[in-house]
């Protein structure tokens, strides 16, 4: 990257200093990407990923204010100009940071054009320069996704659009974006509904569109298939904004649908604790849920205030929340071909370049705290060996036998009538 402009002058690559002084924000002061906990490095752990539309096409734009991040120099020139100044950037951030993977939507990437083909010939052009990137730096694509909500011909869904011709537009976008998966070797790709939902019941087929979009996805897992790409597909659940309700509403109701169209081995779940608290549930209950169904593919790592009914995308910092994430995570065995995504954006008011570090490096830290936590919990044993107390009325005679699903209601019966009442607090 020597020959090319350097965009973060003056900022070295981010160091571990774990006696470094408050003051210091700089370097990491927890996350040790090579200490090995539990027999995995925590870099393998955690697989952090860099969020390409925040970081680094996010304008700090509000509905009640215009954007107020625009100086950044590589938005600088021609749109395609721009979007490989852009690349370029991003590139140099993700290495002084040391994070090995990034995430993109096909729009972020480049500029869309006039017709599908031209959109496709800018999507090859710049993703030629990613690939070229990627071999030298060795940062790889934690995910690809398309934007199938932010063009005005989305505005009343794409898989779940009342016009087929709009449907046909984001199947189209779709297959393209599965090559682009392929060429640059994405490890997942992610379905967001962004606007697969309804404002009013009343002019909605709720049926006929939740069959489209069933269809949709059997669609692109049958161009999967048929190009022989490797990656594992996620649906990332939303229960509002921008519509008023949205199909994918929860884990568990991603879950559901999922089952209830056959689609459960093609198809995991990104779960955004954002998302999971607009839904009403507390911040970790989606990634439990979605792991307990063997389910949970990957984490888009971001926090919102408990306050606020919005979507603020803050970058997480709460240790109780990345500890309860992190238990799950080791608990279930790692998030591999998942990771840690950022999908969080310095605020508006960050107009500094260095904020951008400082945002990743805190909420790294806080991540690498929580595994640590997470490790401390589990080696420690004391909350397994109470779980498994708890439920060991399952491990012997009846208990077992409803275990294993062989238990019946008369046998139901013939126990109460032998033992009486349960044992509780107040029984003598
Ligand atoms: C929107 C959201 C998206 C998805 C990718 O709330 O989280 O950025 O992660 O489209
Ligand atoms: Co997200």
């Amino acid at each position: 990257m020597a020959a090319h402009e350097e965009f973060f002058a003056g900022i070295p690559k981010i160091q571990y200093v774990p006696d470094a002084g408050p003051g210091d924000v700089m370097c990491f002061k927890h996350y040790n990407p090579t200490e090995v906990l539990m027999g995995r490095t925590m870099e393998d752990w955690l697989r952090f990923s860099v969020c390409y539309w925040h970081s680094f096409c996010g304008t700090g734009a509000d509905p009640f204010g215009f954007p107020t991040l625009l100086q950044r120099v590589w938005n600088e020139g021609t749109p395609m100009e721009a979007a490989k100044k852009r690349l370029r950037a991003a590139f140099e951030f993700f290495t002084k940071l040391g994070v090995k993977f990034y995430t993109f939507h096909d729009r972020d990437m480049s500029p869309e054009g006039a017709t599908l083909e031209e959109s496709n010939k800018n999507l090859d052009e710049i993703t030629d320069l990613a690939l070229q990137l990627q071999t030298q730096t060795g940062v790889k694509v934690l995910w690809v996704t398309c934007n199938l909500f932010a063009h005005p011909r989305y505005m009343n869904g794409a898989a779940t659009n009342p016009d087929c011709h709009v449907l046909a537009y984001a199947g189209a976008q779709v297959k393209k974006g599965l090559d682009v998966a392929k060429k640059l070797g994405a490890e997942n790709f992610v379905f967001w509904g962004g606007r697969e939902g309804f404002h009013s019941i009343l002019n909605t087929d709720v049926a006929a569109e939740l069959k489209h979009m069933a269809g949709f996805f059997k669609m692109a897992a049958r161009y999967k298939e048929k190009i022989g790409l490797k990656c594992q597909f996620l649906i990332e659940p939303k229960p509002k904004e921008p519509c008023r309700h949205q199909y994918d509403y929860d884990a568990m109701s991603v879950i559901g649908f999922l089952k209830h169209h056959g689609l459960e081995r093609d198809f995991k779940l990104n779960i955004e604790p954002n998302h999971t608290t607009l839904a009403g549930h507390s911040y970790e209950h989606d990634i439990v849920v979605a792991s307990a169904f063997g389910m949970l593919g990957s984490v888009d790592s971001n926090t919102g205030s408990p306050d606020l009914g919005w979507d603020t995308d803050q970058f997480p910092m709460d240790i109780r929340n990345t500890t309860l994430v992190m238990k799950t995570i080791v608990e279930q065995g790692g998030l591999q071909p998942g990771g840690l995504n950022f999908d969080a954006k310095v605020r508006r008011e960050s107009t500094d370049l260095e904020d951008l570090f400082i945002a990743h490096i805190g909420a790294m830290d806080a991540f690498a705290r929580g595994l640590r936590n997470a490790v401390h919990i589990i080696e420690d044993g004391l909350i397994t060996g109470m779980v498994k107390e708890r439920y060991s009325s399952f491990s012997h005679g009846l208990g077992q036998k409803v275990e294993d699903g062989s238990a019946t209601l008369e046998e139901m019966e013939a126990f109460i009538k032998e033992n009486g009442e349960p044992k509780t607090l107040y029984s003598t």
